[in-house]
């Protein structure tokens, strides 16, 4: 049924080893998927929604000892040690590969194992890439039919070559203790064993495009991110890109699918949303960073969205959507989770499966990791440039991340190299998007510290040899952060849809419209030159956001010092000298 060699190889060792009742190829047509759904239902392993509310959406509940990434139990699995570098977990790959077969042997037994051919990004650009995932479970196929594009249109695209991922996922007992997502990017090879649950499982996403890909990137000299890209149309009919990188649940969708408030609306600002996690940039022609989306869907946090944070996101939601994890109402069989609204259901099952009354029950319905997978074309805001397979030019690189204090709203960098310095320095609180504790600092370089697939000290000379071949046409880099407090723990910066003001000084910054202040770390804005109009904060405490306070950045120094010494011999001299510019000008 497929002429790839290759492809058959694989396939012919993977049911020997898996020993599947039945092998099922993905098509990509809409019956065979329907009929996926039929069977998961009949299953319980989906739950059919409330037709007319939600039109082809299902709940599915994962197991509860599986519901977030599992980042100590992720390993990227290289000949040498040092390929894999300081930050990742490693195994040798000889090791890797026996211990993994041994737990999924003969797992499929009884059961189906299908074969789904993915294309991340679109099938015909020169820019995509091709990957077959192998998977025990209905839910993983149905949920890749979301964000790739899959079935036979990418073999035909693939032919007979050998340049394809291989994944392999096996749901085995759920056993966290044998729960293992293992990278082997010489091998083009990932392999998940004992989790059901998205970024674990979803093998194009995290695993892919960003673990392989960046690998994939640093041999090939281009940049695998995890990167939001969105365009920012003026009342001219002109747009301008700005790719994002924040770490997991600190904002990437929400920004995406950023809705302007009314005055920037009336004046002609319309925001669009290329893409809401991973960006793939390469250098064009014309040498400018381009950027593409290389998924096709969205597997966006569910707990906080609601009509006035993201109405975006929601109005996505509200058709071909698979919820994981969230509130089950059964008044009227349609889902509910924290932050929706103020009206939780009293007759209703949590992410548990447990029975749940909002109104009495303390313990959240939803879990705070809970998610919707929904295709992008259902978003309002879908660019129009999502199917442009040359993607779309980018005019300014945003990193950013949650720190209740330290980092101002906005910054800055000098320079290319200083930029680099900026995203390698990023810190931010830990949320619930992987296992472990909540809210505690850690450095997150460029937000890929649980998704760089190598040495994160040759990831940095990356970043400033794609500076040096873009000369003077790199984008300006900026820090944002959005989460800085008061002394109660209230955010002080409003967020959401007015975070298009700080995006309007980036883009004025670009186009050298306006002036702004030096202060040690960077230029930070005057505050005049920020838009407040419309909002209900003081210039004060725009003040008090905008501030770069150089007792706690010397005490920063301590801590960038000590992350930076992890990497030893393979720390670039640019970002040594760039630390070294920040201690004297901090004196
Ligand atoms: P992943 O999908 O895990 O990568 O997360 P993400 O980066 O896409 O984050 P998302 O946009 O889903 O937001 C995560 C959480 O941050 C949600 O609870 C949001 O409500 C909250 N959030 C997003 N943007 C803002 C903002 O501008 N201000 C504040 N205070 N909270 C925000
Ligand atoms: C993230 O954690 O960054 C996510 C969710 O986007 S997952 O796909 O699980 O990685
Ligand atoms: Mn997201």
């Amino acid at each position: 049924m497929i002429s790839n060699t290759s492809v058959n190889k694989f396939l012919e060792e993977m049911s020997a080893l898996l020993n599947p009742d039945e092998i099922i190829l993905i098509d990509g047509t809409e019956n065979q998927l329907q009929e996926l759904r039929e069977i998961a239902c009949k299953s319980g392993e989906l739950i059919k929604l409330n037709e007319e509310k939600l039109p082809n959406c299902y709940l599915h509940r994962t197991a509860i000892n599986d519901v977030a990434r599992v980042e100590d139990r992720t390993f990227i699995c290289t000949t040498k040690k040092d390929a894999a570098g300081p930050t990742n977990n490693w195994m040798d790959p000889a090791d890797a590969y026996k211990m993994l077969y041994n737990i999924a042997k003969n797992s499929y037994k009884g059961k189906t194992m299908y074969v789904i051919p993915f294309s991340m990004g679109h099938i015909n650009s020169s820019l995509s890439k091709i990957g077959i995932e192998i998977t025990d479970s209905i839910y993983v196929v149905l949920n890749m039919a979301i964000m790739t594009r899959v079935g036979t249109a990418v073999l035909d695209k693939l032919g007979n070559s050998n340049n394809w991922v291989r994944g392999i996922h096996a749901s085995c007992s759920i056993d966290e203790n044998n729960r293992y997502i293992c990278h082997f990017p010489e091998d083009n090879t990932i392999i998940s064993v004992n989790s059901a649950y998205g970024g674990n499982v979803l093998l194009g996403k995290k695993c892919f495009a960003l673990r392989i890909a960046s690998y994939q990137g640093n041999w090939e000299g281009w940049l695998a991110e995890h990167m939001l890209i969105l365009g920012i149309e003026n009342k001219l009919g002109e747009v301008k890109y700005i790719a994002a990188a924040f770490p997991s649940a600190c904002g990437k969708t929400n920004l995406a699918m950023l809705i302007p408030p009314e005055e920037y609306k009336k004046n002609g600002y319309k925001v669009w949303c290329v893409g809401d996690d991973i960006a793939w940039m390469r250098i064009g022609e014309d040498s400018r960073l381009w950027a593409i989306n290389p998924e096709n869907g969205f597997f966006g946090v569910a707990p906080g969205t609601n009509k006035t944070s993201n109405p975006n996101a929601l109005a996505t939601t509200s058709s071909d959507t698979i919820f994981t994890n969230v509130v089950l109402n059964l008044d009227d069989n349609t889902v509910w989770w924290e932050g929706l609204d103020e009206n939780p259901p009293e007759n209703a099952i949590d992410w548990m499966g447990k029975r749940w009354n909002g109104k009495v029950d303390k313990t959240p319905g939803a879990h705070p990791n809970s998610r919707f997978t929904s295709p992008a074309k259902n978003c309002p805001c879908l660019s129009r440039e999502f199917e442009n397979e040359n993607g779309v030019p980018i005019s300014a690189i945003v990193f950013g991340g949650r720190r209740a204090q330290t980092t101002p709203l906005v910054y800055e960098s000098r320079d290319w190299n200083n930029g680099v310095f900026v995203g390698s320095i990023m810190a931010s609180e830990t949320t619930a998007a992987a296992s472990g504790k909540i809210g505690k600092l850690r450095h997150d370089p460029m937000a890929m510290l649980p998704f760089c697939g190598y040495n994160m000290g040759d990831y940095f000379k990356h970043w400033l040899d794609m500076g040096g071949k873009l000369g003077e046409n790199a984008p300006k880099i900026f820090n944002v952060n959005w989460f800085r407090t008061d002394e109660s723990g209230k955010f002080i910066w409003p967020g959401f849809g007015d975070n298009i003001r700080v995006l309007e000084w980036i883009l004025n910054r670009c186009e050298n419209k306006v002036s702004a202040k030096e202060t040690p770390i960077g230029f930070v804005p005057y505050s005049k030159d920020i838009n407040l109009s419309g909002l209900d904060l003081s210039e004060n405490k725009l003040n008090e956001i905008l501030e770069v306070d150089k007792s706690i950045w010397q005490n920063e120094i301590n801590d960038i010092e000590s992350f930076y010494e992890k990497f030893g011999d393979n720390l670039p001299n640019e970002l040594k000298s760039e630390l070294q510019k920040l201690k004297n000008k901090l004196k």
